[in-house]
């Protein structure tokens, strides 16, 4: 297993001067992909404490014009983008995530940009740990695309990897098809075995962060699974 395991012995930045044991492990096969931190903190009254830092790369898709770029700077920055430009070839952007007993790093992929940079999308798949896939709700028929992208995140990354549909633009459904809509899009992800379903809206900002967590949790809940801190105990 080509993990390397680098470990050393020094002060924790900040106020509080507290003596760490940094020990960093990744996954050299998969450079673009994971790195997972351990950080055991000992504290100057010697309690000891552990964070666990992840980096995680996901992988977005989906039919041009969807939302994709305007979901994204929502859920990074809090705002509604009224026009955004296209995407040209593939964006990449960050978020941090920090809960009492983790540290996670959203390494986020948009690969839906012109069809001309369609060459590239496969290669940026690997390594990713997840997966969303976008259709436009008062567009359906972008609902088509959503299994080409399905089978590229699989074929690229990892088969099994979580992937969740979000539906964009709520807002510019008619209320008598919204629930057409979601019946024949769940459907869709339940055929295609994917970890959930969400109606979104970035303009009124519905179920945006709600994709997001659930999408953390299914990494999480793989993470736990595959048992990395042994795998590397192994190296
Ligand atoms: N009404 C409405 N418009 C949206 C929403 N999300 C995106 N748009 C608009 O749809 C267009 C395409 O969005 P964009 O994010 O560039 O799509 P992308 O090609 O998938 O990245 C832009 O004019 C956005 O303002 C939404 O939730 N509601
Ligand atoms: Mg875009």
């Amino acid at each position: 297993m080509p993990i390397v395991k680098i470990s050393w012995y020094g002060w924790f930045p900040g106020k509080h001067r507290a003596k760490v044991l940094y020990i960093i492990m990744f996954d050299i096969s998969l450079y673009n992909e994971f790195v997972y931190l351990h950080i055991s903190i000992i504290h100057k009254k010697g309690i000891p404490m552990t964070i666990q830092k992840f980096i995680f790369k996901i992988v977005v898709g989906g039919a041009g014009a969807v939302g994709k770029t305007t979901l994204l700077h929502l859920y990074l920055h809090n705002v509604f983008l009224p026009s955004s430009t296209m995407t040209i070839g593939i964006a990449f952007h960050s978020k941090e995530i920090v809960t009492d007993d983790s540290n996670v790093k959203l390494a986020i992929w948009d690969l839906g940009g012109q069809e001309r940079f369609r060459f590239m999308q496969p290669s940026y798949c690997q390594g990713a740990k997840a997966g969303i896939v976008f259709f436009d709700m008062s567009r359906f028929d972008t609902i088509s695309q959503v299994k080409d992208w399905v089978d590229m995140f699989r074929i690229n990354a990892h088969p099994g990897i979580p992937i969740i549909l979000g539906g964009t633009k709520l807002d510019l459904l008619p209320p008598d098809l919204i629930e057409t809509v979601n019946d024949r899009a769940q459907e869709i992800a339940e055929k295609l075995g994917l970890a959930g379903y969400f109606p979104t809206s970035s303009k009124t900002n519905i179920n945006v962060d709600e994709l997001f967590a659930t999408l953390l949790e299914s990494i999480l809940e793989r993470v736990k699974h595959e048992n990395f801190v042994t795998i590397a105990s192994h190296a």
